[in-house]
């Protein structure tokens, strides 16, 4: 019954919600990478690694799975060589083992004309279910079982009533009275050991339960009118604590605040901490209405987590966004336009998707690419960096079932990249507002097939834009 119920609850949620893939972008040495790591379901279990070179002047690429933080990172197995793709030769492919739930980084070594390059992608990794045993095994073995079973009572049985007679000679009434007896034994006896394996079974089954990842909850109330109240609740999960936190682009929690089910509404601010798992957060003018909040934060370990809550909120009269607070628009669900590639910006601009004639498959890892342009058509020059990224942008089922936030770099998050500073030398350089491009791409794969909405957030003129899109997936 514990095994159907972990079965029921299976949707991976930590790192993003329902999104557990990796996607990351970002330089080897010379070589520009796409990297997609899909981290298993079940820990001890295999990672598969899918590695795109931008060029074709890379050689080899050999990926090896380390810990981020303690003595395991520091001590690397031997990488293996990923496999080049025989239809793409700048396509490689691996799979690497994850001994342990927690924070992981892989480690991609490129060799190529251009010499050697190196970059690490942080992967969390946690048990999101118990895998049920296969139906083919359940229906080899129960026979098998129950041919051991009553063969070792009859053998015993015959053991009781033949074993001392001489060949040919019939038993007696004596004889096969014991003989029963010693079946009725038998029988009583390996129920016994079946049912101690049983429990042996389910004390282990538990063990694992206890293993399977519990994503923090969210708690969240209004307080004094405009201000609301988190609190991380930690469920318990291994030895994770609410007291290790570590800043993400500056921030402890980034907390999106969706308006449901419409999802016309969006805001990306940021909570202050008060206490041990405790933020507050000032909220904007704010119509009545229910709202789904993601807060995501990141582990001194370098892991993250989403966590996630839904509330019913008074219409609020509100503070201005200050800082890095910013919100947006766009038009209801309902009224999705699964094919506009335009988002209204503010003073004429416009922000354009350049999807191209893709259509969108579940699991694939696309390049999202947006431009930003003024009411004439030209490409905005006063762009400015947001929170020192080109651009956020978050990956919204409309079931919500599904929530990513993710950088240009991916879905990586930054303070887990810094984490990493020898590998990813790149990652912590701040880049300059000074010829900022007026586009902003985004490494990303839907998770499953569906209808989502795309918030795309860039900064303009010491202002954060919002352009809202809609995508249709296919499986
Ligand atoms: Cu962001």
């Amino acid at each position: 019954m514990k095994l159907l119920a972990a079965l029921l609850c299976s949707i991976p949620l930590f790192a993003h919600v329902g999104s557990p893939d990796v996607f990351y972008e970002g330089e080897a040495g010379p070589y520009r990478l796409l990297i997609t790591i899909r981290p298993p379901e079940v820990i001890p279990g295999v990672a598969q690694i899918e590695i795109r070179a931008a060029s074709s002047d890379v050689r080899q690429v050999r990926i090896v799975p380390l810990r981020i933080t303690g003595p395991g990172a520091r001590l690397a197995p031997a990488p293996d060589v990923a496999q080049p793709s025989k239809d793409d030769p700048k396509f490689y492919t691996g799979s690497l083992w994850l001994m342990n739930p927690g924070s992981w980084q892989v480690r991609v070594q490129v060799d190529g004309a251009q010499g050697p390059g190196t970059v690490s992608v942080p992967v969390p990794a946690a048990s999101t279910r118990m895998l049920p045993m296969q139906g083919v095994l359940v229906a080899t073995l129960i026979p098998l079982g129950l041919l051991l079973f009553f063969g070792l009572v009859s053998i015993a049985g015959a053991a009781g009533r033949e074993a001392q007679l001489e060949p040919g000679v019939q038993p007696d009434a004596q004889r096969v009275r014991r003989a029963r007896i010693t079946m009725v034994v038998t029988g009583v006896l390996l129920t016994g050991v079946v049912w101690l394996g049983n429990q042996w079974w389910s004390s282990e089954a538990g063990t694992f339960q206890d293993r399977i990842f519990k994503p923090l909850r969210l708690e969240a109330e209004l307080e004094h009118g405009d201000r609301l109240a988190l609190r991380l609740n930690d469920p318990g999960w291994l030895n994770r604590s609410t007291d290790d936190l570590i800043p993400d682009h500056n921030h402890l929690m980034h907390l999106y605040v969706i308006r449901i089910p419409q999802m016309d509404l969006v805001w990306h601010l940021h909570p202050e901490r008060t206490g041990d798992a405790r933020f507050v957060q000032s909220l904007p003018a704010m119509p009545g209405g229910r709202y789904a909040l993601y807060g995501d934060i990141v582990h001194a370990t370098g892991f993250p987590e989403t966590a996630t809550a839904e509330l019913d909120l008074p219409a609020i009269a509100g503070q201005p966004l200050a800082g890095d607070d910013a919100g947006g628009a766009g038009r209801p669900l309902a009224q999705a336009d699964y094919n506009s590639l335009v988002a209204p910006l503010s003073e004429g601009y416009q922000m354009i998707w350049e999807r191209g004639t893709v259509s969108y498959r579940a699991r694939q890892p696309y390049e999202f690419r947006f431009r930003v342009q003024d009411a004439s058509g030209r490409p905005a020059a006063d762009m400015e960096l947001y929170m020192g990224m080109q651009g956020h942008a978050a990956f919204v089922a409309a079931d919500r079932t599904v929530f990513a936030h993710v950088h240009p770099s991916g879905s990586v998050p930054m303070a887990a990249l810094s984490l990493l500073p020898e590998a990813n030398p790149h990652a912590g350089h701040t880049m300059t507002h000074e010829g900022l491009p007026a586009e902003v791409s985004f490494p990303y794969g839907f998770p499953k097939a569906g209808a989502y909405r795309i918030f795309v957030q860039v900064k303009r003129a010491g202002k954060v834009e919002t352009g809202t899109f809609d995508a249709r997936v296919e499986n």
